[in-house]
């Protein structure tokens, strides 16, 4: 399986996060990448690959997930913060205040002028700075996205898009969970333009994916399934239940499968049987799946208990479903561990 990763995404590197109320160091380093990157190096795991995307194209896919008025925010929103104080040069940009979700207690048409109220319109949490590389280093891991959904019409059994900042998180005009382009939709979107008629999005990062949720909620031709921390108390919390089925056209095409923090590899593995199924039913003919490792029992800010032999059967899982696959990097925060899990995950699927 070949890899495409992101040469650019390193220029994002947070320093702190606001968590649980304190300011503390960022759990997504660019070391996560580099870790996954050495692996699959020293197993010898298929070829590493750099995205080679033209500029017009990879704005039209990207276009094709998110509001041009949230990118054009992002591509300029370093230089405004900067301009604002010079002394912000040496200082992530974080959000502080947002509209209410209740949609009659604020504006959200409206533009403010000031950027701290962009920042927030804009944004779900105050966990993901922004900084002077932000911008590059989501575009170009958007490239990664858009490569391997390329690669997989091709013909390909499947790719990699090894990439961060992570997607999931990332909605129409948001951002958040660390997350500024929606990658794995993406690549979804990008499968649809090229032709393929059903794309399921089967995401088994430990939080669920409310952007990608948001995203396809109201179609029939994209389904997005998550298996994940119950939001009532586990982060995004404001999304991600069972009852969420989808809207309009696309009702009865969004599957959530909640599990209780403490869940295990048996229940995992019966939730992933269930989405695996969900997706077959449905009839997809190429499938995403936002790779989060933070399942993973050493995880530092997340609850289920899975074992690093635990991931040769979920890419043996995944294999058995037979469909033309993209991956996308998301969580893991085990930094040390990150790597043999995810490649782990990707020997198992190509075995
Ligand atoms: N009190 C991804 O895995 N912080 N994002 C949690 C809990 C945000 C995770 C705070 C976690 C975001 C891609
Ligand atoms: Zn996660």
């Amino acid at each position: 399986m070949k890899t495409f990763h992101n040469p650019h995404h390193a220029l994002h590197q947070g320093r702190e996060e606001m968590f649980r109320g304190r300011m503390v160091p960022c759990h997504e380093v660019p070391a996560r990448l580099d870790y996954v990157l050495a692996e699959l190096q020293r197993r010898s795991q298929g070829g590493l690959f750099l995205p080679e995307v033209g500029d017009t194209d990879l704005d039209a896919a990207i276009a094709r997930v998110h509001d041009a008025r949230y990118t054009q925010f992002l591509a300029g929103a370093w230089d405004e913060w900067v301009a604002m104080d010079p002394a912000n040069a040496q200082r992530d940009a974080l959000p502080s205040v947002w509209p209410l979700g209740n949609q009659d207690a604020f504006r959200t048409d409206v533009l403010p002028q000031n950027f701290a109220a962009r920042l927030g319109l804009f944004s779900f949490d105050s966990g993901s700075p922004l900084m002077a590389g932000t911008w590059t280093a989501a575009r170009s891991g958007a490239a990664c996205a858009l490569a391997a959904a390329r690669e997989v019409h091709g013909g390909a059994r499947a790719a990699f898009a090894l990439t961060r900042p992570p997607g999931h998180h990332a909605g129409p005009d948001f951002f958040g969970g660390y997350c500024f382009l929606n990658n794995g939709a993406i690549a979804a979107q990008a499968l649809r333009d090229l032709g393929h008629a059903k794309v399921a999005v089967l995401d088994i990062d430990y939080h669920h994916g409310n952007g990608t949720q948001t995203i396809f909620y109201e179609r029939a031709d994209v389904m997005t399934v998550s298996i994940h921390g119950d939001p009532a108390t586990e982060y995004p919390f404001f999304l991600g239940h069972a009852s969420e089925r989808g809207a309009g056209a696309g009702e009865g095409f969004n599957l959530n499968i909640p599990l209780p923090r403490g869940t295990g590899f048996s229940a995992w593995c019966a939730a992933l049987d269930t989405a695996i199924e969900a997706v077959e039913d449905f009839g997809a003919d190429a499938l995403v799946v936002p790779m989060g490792m933070d399942t993973f029992k050493g995880d530092p800010i997340s609850g289920f208990t899975l074992e690093s032999s635990d991931y040769d059967t979920v890419g043996r899982l995944l294999a058995a479903a037979s469909l033309p696959t993209v991956f996308t990097f998301e969580g893991g925060y085990a930094v040390d561990e990150v790597g043999v899990n995810a490649v782990n995950l990707l020997e198992a699927y190509c075995r």
